[in-house]
């Protein structure tokens, strides 16, 4: 097979290809990737010289140049985005250009070749949940986006959606929860947090930190990508989460303390992010009966190895961190 990924050279889109080229060796990729701040190329050195992988630095909304590669390929796997909600509060406009007409972009010319299409999208897009309910969102959740960010992306699965309903383009959309992992920019709260305290400085904390993410590993949502492109339904959205009890951010921070063997001082209570979601918590049951899928490693396990990985890959966050606290002095 040949894939189109956008966005691989960030986060999640980097992670993925590490995991496809070692599952699937014979298969070829084309990374599209316009390199903005969230790009890193270095996350990728070790399969830049393979021939089964090419890399154009272009934009999403480069109709000639997307309707080219399209043209080449059998699937797209549409991670590319604007993904940070406090920097979609600051400047949301990039987030429209970029999450729903970049999206849709794509969508035309996958709509010319009739070409597969799965679009990574997030629980986001179904709001917040109450702190102390039990509920979960499932595929069935209504959208009731908060943010500039998460009404993007919600747009962008709509998007998806209707040229699925209308085209017949051969679509699916995975909303997953809050990822960590390596390779994950240092604008974010887990690797934000392990920096800082790599650094000597403290854990910056918003509000009152009892605000609830539901953690996965980067791994374990590659994993469920690769099962809704080989045996997902067409036209079907997926809720993928992780394997925990709640957890706030609060909870988060101590538990990086602890491996570090740190302090419970080396917290800091910051102003809060407006609009900030309450708590997020995902039901994978329809993947789980209809695929198989579920998380495979525990919360604390993988939250160790992200933190030896840090800790061993400096090299890698250094100027990056420079750049992401940049950003937040100016916030
Ligand atoms: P990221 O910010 O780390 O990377 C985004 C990548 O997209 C970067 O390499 C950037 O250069 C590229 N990009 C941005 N604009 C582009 C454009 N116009 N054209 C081409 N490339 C462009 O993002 P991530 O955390 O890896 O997230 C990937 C996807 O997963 C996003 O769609 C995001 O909404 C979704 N998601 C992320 C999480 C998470 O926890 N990180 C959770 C749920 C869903
Ligand atoms: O320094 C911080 N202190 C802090 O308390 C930062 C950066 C964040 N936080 C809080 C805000 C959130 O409650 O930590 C939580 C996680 O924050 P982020 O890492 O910014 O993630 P979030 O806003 O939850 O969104 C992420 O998950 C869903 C991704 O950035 C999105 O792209 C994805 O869709």
């Amino acid at each position: 097979m040949k894939l189109l990924i956008t966005g691989g050279a960030g986060f999640i889109g980097s992670n993925f290809i590490h995991y496809w080229l070692k599952k699937h060796a014979g298969d070829q990729i084309i990374n599209l990737d316009s390199l903005t701040y969230a790009g890193h190329l270095e996350s990728l050195k070790d399969v830049s010289h393979r021939h089964h992988y090419t890399f154009v630095k272009g934009d999403i909304n480069n109709s000639e140049l997307v309707d080219s590669l399209m043209s080449q390929v059998d699937i797209v796997v549409h991670f590319a985005a604007e993904t940070h909600v406090d920097r979609s509060i600051t400047d949301p406009m990039i987030f429209t250009r970029t999450n729903v007409i970049g999206t849709q972009t794509l969508l035309e010319a996958a709509k010319k070749y009739g070409t597969r299409f799965h679009h990574i999208s997030t629980d986001e897009v179904f709001g917040a949940l109450k702190l102390e309910s039990k509920n979960k969102f499932n595929t069935k959740t209504r959208y009731q986006p908060n943010s500039p960010y998460s009404a993007s992306k919600a747009a962008s699965d709509h998007l998806v959606m209707s040229y699925h309903t209308t085209f017949g383009v051969p679509v699916t959309i995975t909303n997953c929860s809050n990822n960590f992992g390596p390779y994950q920019d240092t604008e974010k709260f887990i690797p934000r947090t392990i920096t800082n305290l790599l650094e000597g400085k403290n854990i910056l904390i918003y509000g009152d930190g009892k605000y609830v993410r539901d953690w996965m590993h980067v791994e374990d949502h590659c994993r469920a990508i690769e099962l809704v492109l080989l045996k997902g339904k067409v036209g079907a959205s997926y809720t993928v989460g992780g394997m925990n009890k709640d957890v706030s951010n609060l909870e988060v921070s101590k538990k990086i303390l602890k491996i570090m063997k740190l302090p419970e001082s080396r917290i800091d209570y910051i102003k809060d992010r407006p609009g900030h979601d309450r708590r997020y918590a995902v039901s994978w049951k329809k993947i789980n009966k209809e695929l198989g899928w579920e998380p495979k490693e525990k919360f604390s396990k993988r939250l160790k190895q992200t933190i030896d990985w840090y800790r061993a890959n400096e090299w890698w966050w250094k100027d990056m961190k420079v750049k992401s606290e940049d950003f937040y002095k100016t916030k």
